[in-house]
């Protein structure tokens, strides 16, 4: 028998050191004396993401985590065993500040992109355990908009430290049987004890990250309106002082097909002692506060994911031979390897851009334009990445061949693990309903055209092809304003991406004034995305 196929795998280096557009892009647009106290940090995750971070998550992926309903003895006690793996990345997570990054605010309104910076190199080397990340700033979130005292200084505390000891993460539970997209069925009651305290009878039909100390989530207050508006908002912690359950009962835990070292159960709630957050009524609205910040992290984790793929791809195409040369010398490989990092470079550039007025809204340094295009950016970035995601991951497997598909070679948890990207969270059509939702209530389109004419003013040169996308797409808008109000919907996500598509252009036009190397991603982008015409 021949051994003569045996080749060499992908190797990871400094996430960091290897990442040319990150560090690009934030010399050119951190200024040095906030970059120089961040950049040794990041320099340390990319190292911990090609060493012992990636190690955890191999091994929280490979031992999944096991639901435990009774104790040897009969008692009902559902556990959830998670792996060492798991724990660690936890335990680095809360000590790397990937959350409390935000809410220190040590680098005033950057310190969202140091996040998103942090989050990204930690994201793809995680296991998801990004998801209860996500879940712990949105509640940090609500609650610093929403809660009173006595939840700022008890869960925000534990949401927003440094210790491993103290570090909570939060669920995020508003998905019931009648689905996800749609809360206004909610079913879960909330029937009043005294005070702000309710007990909660409901069933949850996708809690992600049930091992939380905390979530945040939907109930109908007894004799409260039906719909959504009718529903308030709560909080509840998971285990008393001794460990047991707040009357909760977790059923089991999801079947899935990736994000497989994240559980994510199907519990009741039977009674389950909760207090009310913010006030009666309106909850859906209450808990966009948290869900806008769990689309951000999906955008950023999207991003993470891309550059994984590609980093990987990249150095297998120098190890693989192929046709007598090496894969990366092959012309058509070149070039989609080309069109795959100019995916990933547009991404780069919205993503960090919503990071950025994330950072000024949080310091209250966002004008109202910015305010309204963080509000619009959120689903257009959310969906768009995550449908980027894939592609690319999909793609990403297919480079590696029939290797890429063999799951002990370890690509193809990239694609099972985007999928979920397009749809928690909303899916892309939820999302680009959500961009309408944006434009038709709170005017966010007139945010978005002032602000692409003062981009486009605001640069030393001219560009054909973008002018002319300019004018389409305001012919385009045109038009459909005039669409009925079913056909307003049925284009909802043509409309987001060709905003986004155009933001995008502009975007990377914009900084390739500033990092030569962007230049081609923007010609690339145009031909791409067919913008060149
Ligand atoms: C790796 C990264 C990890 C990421 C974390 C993953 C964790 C996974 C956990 C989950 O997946 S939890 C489930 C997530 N579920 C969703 O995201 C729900 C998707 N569905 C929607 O987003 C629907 O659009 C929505 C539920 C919001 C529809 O609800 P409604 O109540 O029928 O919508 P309506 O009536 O338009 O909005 C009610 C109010 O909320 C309005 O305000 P007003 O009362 O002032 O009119 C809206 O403007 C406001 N609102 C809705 N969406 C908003 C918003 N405000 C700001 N931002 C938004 N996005």
């Amino acid at each position: 028998m021949s051994d003569k196929f045996i080749q060499t795998g992908p190797e990871l280096n400094n996430q960091f050191q290897s990442d040319l557009i990150l560090k690009d892009f934030l010399e050119s647009n951190i200024p040095s004396h906030i970059l120089g106290k961040f950049l040794p940090h990041l320099n340390q995750v990319g190292g911990d993401a090609s060493g012992k971070l990636n190690s955890w998550a191999f091994e929280a992926r490979s031992q999944p985590p096991v639901h435990v309903p009774f104790s040897p003895w009969g008692e009902r006690i559902d556990e959830i065993k998670t792996s060492q793996g798991w724990k660690n990345l936890e335990a680095y997570a809360a000590e790397n500040g990937i959350v409390a990054a935000a809410y220190e605010k040590s680098f005033g309104e950057y310190s969202r992109i140091y996040q998103a910076a942090l989050l990204y190199l930690f994201h793809p080397s995680s296991a998801i355990f990004s998801c209860p990340l996500a879940m712990t700033d949105g509640a940090a979130r609500a609650i610093e908009l929403y809660g009173d005292q006595t939840l700022k200084s008890r869960a925000y505390k534990f949401l927003t430290s440094r210790d491993p000891k103290v570090f909570w993460t939060s669920g995020q539970w508003m998905t019931e049987q009648t689905g996800g997209s749609d809360v206004s069925g909610t079913a879960t009651t909330a029937r009043h004890v005294g005070g702000t305290n309710y007990e909660l009878t409901g069933t949850k039909w996708f809690t992600s990250a049930t091992t939380s100390q905390m979530a945040m989530t939907l109930a109908r207050i007894e004799g409260d309106d039906e719909g959504s508006r009718g529903l308030s908002l709560f909080y509840l912690e998971l285990r008393d002082s001794n460990g047991k359950l707040n009357q909760i009962e977790i059923h089991r835990l999801k079947d899935k097909l990736g994000t497989c070292a994240l559980p994510t159960a199907e519990l009741s709630l039977n009674g389950t002692r909760a207090t009310l957050v913010g006030g009666k009524g309106d909850g859906v609205k209450k808990i966009s506060s948290l869900f806008n910040i769990t689309r951000v992290y999906n955008s950023i984790c999207a991003l993470g994911q891309m550059r994984r793929g590609l980093a990987l791809l990249e150095d297998f195409s120098e190890k693989r031979i192929v046709f007598g040369k090496k894969l990366s010398q092959q012309p058509l490989h070149q070039k989609t390897m080309f069109d795959l990092q100019t995916e990933f470079a547009g991404n780069f550039v919205l993503i960090f851009e919503l990071a950025k007025l994330l950072g000024l809204d949080e310091c209250n340094k966002s004008t109202n334009d910015e305010k309204l295009l963080l509000r619009l950016l959120t689903p257009l970035a959310k969906s768009y990445s995550a449908k980027a995601a894939i592609n690319v991951s999909s793609e990403v497997v297919e480079g590696f061949g029939g290797a890429g598909y063999c799951e002990d070679v370890g690509i193809a948890w990239l694609l099972r693990d985007s999928q979920v990207l397009s749809i928690w969270e909303g899916t892309t059509n939820v999302l680009s309903l959500d961009a309408l939702r944006a434009i038709e209530k709170d005017d966010a389109l007139k945010a978005y055209l002032s602000t692409v004419q003062k981009k486009i003013k605001g640069l030393g040169i001219s560009s054909k092809p973008l002018e002319s996308q300019w004018q389409m797409l305001k012919e385009y808008l045109d038009t459909f304003k005039k669409l009925s109000p079913e056909n307003v919907q049925a284009n909802a996500r043509e409309l987001a991406f060709k905003l986004t598509e155009f933001f995008v252009a502009l975007l990377l036009l914009e900084q390739s004034q500033k990092i030569p190397a962007f230049a081609a991603y923007y010609e690339g982008w145009l031909k791409l995305k067919k913008m060149d015409q």
